[in-house]
């Protein structure tokens, strides 16, 4: 297997412990970095095989090299990991935006029939190529911008139907592009139509198609919209409940609107993550920090909704719970497709520091979705790396509306961007 070496770069390794993590001694570096000044990667295949300064490479590892890299430089980062988005949708909902900006809020749209639901017709109106094309397109935006790894829910197609489309449209996505994928049945997302006052048989309905759709292979863990607007507790803990009985791991989106006790029964229930998070409780906050949840913070869906309650991040940090960063990428809560956007509002809207943004979308976010093998740059890792033309990766949540992305490696293998 080609062994290749990519040198001649600023490694921001994210493992603090690092021992040429040179800048630690230095008393204005944030050691969250696992800085390596004139650092190297080792890569076999698709995988790290050695990671330090140059000068520290063991010299049988430099004559086994193939082929080498120089990166002029640049700022190596683990691959960017978007952890929670809804990717696959038809049409879009630039007319609700209109509609908030002049007063509707968020909840009076969905109650009166728009909303969630209204992308779901445009869903179900689009043949699976159109569905694909759409997503291809906005996989490469956020490709562009780093991104190696990608989470899609599905959620637009309510019906078992359409969930399978949606859901095999993000697996075709991942068969096809340089870029993993992790599918997540978001199907109790809202209720249909066709289910209009029957909540609890829509709940029935989504539980009994989850066997069928992991037979299928079609998911890889399973969501629930939690909220006043989506499903109650009650119902929120009977689709968990039937995807823990066919092994497939659960995350919820909890407490976005309103406080519902969600993240408490998802942490019960050994989530993986809980997502949003504005509304959370201390005792949502006790049982993630025990169960080793995510909390899974998404600036775009608080800036572009207007909201003014800030998810509870310091008590969050305090309480050792990790946090990830994510585009939420949707086209009624968060129509954006720049996870470095992400990263600047995870600082300006929600406190993070620049090195606590970039975890969030590398180690933190493989926590989310189950992931051991990826978000650092560490011995035994996949080979998945963003280049940044930077200085310092502080920049990556400095610059806001331009990319420095120079190139994405996927498994050992170089994308110029
Ligand atoms: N919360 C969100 O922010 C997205 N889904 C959810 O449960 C928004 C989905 C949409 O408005 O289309
Ligand atoms: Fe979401």
């Amino acid at each position: 297997m080609t062994h290749q070496l990519w040198r001649n770069a600023t490694l921001a390794s994210l493992c603090p412990g690092t021992p040429d993590a040179t800048s630690q001694d230095s008393a204005q570096e944030d050691p969250q970095w696992g800085l390596i000044d004139n650092g190297a990667v080792l890569t076999q295949g698709g995988r790290i095989e050695w990671v330090g300064a140059l000068r520290n490479l063991p010299a049988p590892l430099r004559q086994a090299v193939s082929r080498e890299h120089d990166l002029g430089g640049a700022v190596l980062t683990p691959g960017l990991i978007d952890c929670h988005t809804h990717l696959v949708y038809g049409g879009h909902r630039a007319q609700e935006f209109e509609m908030r900006l002049q007063g509707a809020s968020y909840e009076d749209i969905a109650r009166a029939g728009g909303g969630i639901r209204s992308t779901v017709m445009a869903t179900r109106a689009c043949d699976d190529e159109a569905l694909f094309n759409s997503a291809v397109q906005r996989a490469q935006a956020l490709m562009r911008e780093g991104v190696c790894t990608l989470e899609i829910k599905s959620g637009y197609g309510l019906s078992l139907h359409d969930e399978a489309r949606c859901l095999r449209v993000a697996r075709r996505l991942g068969d096809s592009l340089p870029l993993t994928v992790k599918t997540t049945c978001l199907a109790a997302h809202a209720v249909p139509p066709e289910y209009a006052g029957r909540a609890d048989d829509y709940v029935e309905a989504v539980c009994s198609w989850l066997s069928r759709l992991q037979a299928e292979g079609l998911m890889d863990a399973v969501d629930v919209f939690c909220d006043t607007i989506g499903f109650t507790l009650a119902q929120t803990r009977r689709v968990l409940l039937a995807a823990q009985a066919l092994g497939v791991p659960v995350k919820l989106h909890a407490e976005q609107l309103s406080d519902q006790d969600g993240a408490a029964l998802a942490a019960s229930l050994n989530a993986l993550s809980c997502d949003h998070l504005e509304h959370l409780s201390t005792k949502g906050i006790a049982a993630m920090a025990s169960a080793g949840t995510v909390a899974v913070l998404l600036p775009g869906a608080y800036y572009f909704l207007r909201e003014t309650k800030l998810p509870p991040v310091q008590a969050l940090l305090d309480a050792g719970v990790p946090i990830a960063i994510a585009t939420d990428h949707n086209p009624g809560s968060s129509p954006t497709l720049s996870p470095l956007l992400m990263l600047n509002m995870a600082c300006t809207l929600f406190r993070l520091t620049p090195a606590q943004a970039l975890r969030g979308m590398t180690v933190h976010a493989a926590q989310a979705l189950g992931l051991t093998d990826r978000g650092q740059l560490a011995v035994g890792q996949r080979a998945d790396f963003a280049v940044w033309h930077v200085n310092h990766p502080r920049e990556l949540a400095y610059w806001f509306g331009q990319n420095p992305c120079r190139a994405r490696v996927v498994y050992g293998e170089e994308y110029p961007v």
